[in-house]
């Protein structure tokens, strides 16, 4: 018996002590490489967050809006969403795409481009690209703007779901097979057509990178027959229009590409974001490869925010014009969800921690952002004060992501 015994210690034990342990993260790395920690991480953070959202005078935690992934759960494989909500979703925004814009006659003599709802949010993004990404609202911004266009598919659409987000650590490894992209009626489309293209000059960067699996246009599925009205403006291989908001109408591209994805999205990049960073300007700097802020063991990547949009590739690879492409809201509803279980795992400290300038890496240079100033929105919105949109459980928001 006793022997037995011995044995059975020595067996559970046994695997733990030959798990490769992450040093500084307390995972084993297989669990980080696999998304297990992540998951994790997840759930302690939105634990935290039920408790803050029950001393405050918020939403209520119990009645807010649930978020879900494309995938069910890591250890089913399956999606998240149910082929009926994929669809769902993929039928309310091809329903904002053929509405009419609301824009007045006289914006439309500056923005020319616009052609339907979806457009305004494309021209907003367009417009104010300088001053909402790698500033100090970068985050806080796209967490209000998908919200408004989560809202414009349930008021304008009659959409009854929520936001789906991307889990880019599913698909790092082979993203052309992903389900987002295998075009059946209950995906997002096929990948675009293979141009065969071998590497993509990127001329505002002075770059080079290697193509992707495809280049041309989506061809099946949802959104093949979607025509994308305003850009290219800023994009790798693509040559841009004289006027950023002229109406230049092209298919939806895509150039899903698995060499920037591995290099990127994988959940241990993602993770090492999530765990190594305890101030926001470390946290969003690296997160967007802001040049003050690359982190020295990962030169090569473009950090998870630039990694998910050149993963895609095509109009999602367009700085300005990204939102033209359906699978931008999917990506920022992930960029939005790390940057609440990083809030969520530290609320006293990262609540409402913000650092930076109005401008792209200040530059030029511009003074500090503060919480008590108002934010633009454009088309979408009046402005809104900064402080209101750091928390998802208060202000104009009330959900969460499971
Ligand atoms: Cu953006």
């Amino acid at each position: 018996m006793r022997f037995t015994w011995k044995i059975l210690v020595c067996l559970t034990s046994w695997p733990t002590s030959w798990a490769l342990y992450n040093q500084s993260t307390g995972f084993p790395q297989e669990e980080i490489d696999n998304g297990v920690a992540l998951q994790e991480i997840a759930s302690q953070a939105l634990g935290q967050m039920k408790q803050e959202s029950q001393s405050s005078n918020g939403c209520r935690f119990e009645e807010a809006q649930v978020r879900r992934e494309w995938y069910l759960s890591l250890i089913w494989n399956r999606r998240d969403l149910s082929l009926a909500a994929r669809k769902e979703f993929t039928d309310a925004v091809m329903c904002l795409q053929s509405l009419p814009a609301n824009i007045s006659a006289d914006a439309k003599g500056t923005f020319q481009g616009v052609q339907s709802r979806y457009d305004e949010f494309v021209a907003t993004h367009i417009n104010l690209t300088e001053y909402i990404h790698v500033t100090a609202d970068f985050l806080a911004w796209h967490r209000f703007f998908i919200h408004a266009f989560e809202d414009a598919l349930k008021v304008e659409c009659n959409y009854t779901g929520t936001l789906p987000y991307w889990e880019w650590g599913y698909d790092a490894e082979n993203p052309q097979d992903s389900v987002l992209f295998n075009g059946d009626p209950y995906s997002m489309g096929t990948n675009g057509k293979d141009l065969n293209q071998t590497s993509l000059y990127w001329a505002s960067r002075n770059l080079s990178i290697p193509a992707g699996t495809g280049g041309g246009c989506v061809y099946g599925g949802p959104f093949s027959n979607y025509t994308v009205d305003m850009g290219p403006i800023d994009a790798p291989g693509q040559q841009p229009v004289q006027d950023d908001l002229e109406y230049n109408p092209r298919c939806l591209s895509r150039d899903v590409n698995p060499t920037v994805s591995k290099a990127s999205i994988t959940f241990r990049n993602t993770t090492k974001l999530v765990l190594s960073y305890d101030t926001i300007d470390w946290f969003q700097g690296v997160m967007q490869a802001d040049q003050r802020f690359i982190d020295p063991t990962a030169p090569q990547s473009f950090g998870v925010h630039g990694g998910g949009h050149l993963t895609v590739g095509g109009v999602l690879a367009d700085i300005n014009t990204s939102p033209a492409e359906p699978m931008f809201w999917l990506h920022h509803a992930q960029i939005d969800r790390i940057w609440t279980i990083w809030q969520g795992l530290d609320p006293v400290n990262r609540r409402n921690a913000i650092w930076g300038t109005h401008t792209r890496s200040n530059d030029p240079p511009s003074s500090n952002m503060t919480l008590d100033e108002k934010i633009d929105f454009g088309f979408i919105s009046q402005p809104l004060q900064f402080a209101d949109l750091m928390n998802p459980l208060s202000g104009p928001f009330c959900y969460y992501y499971t």
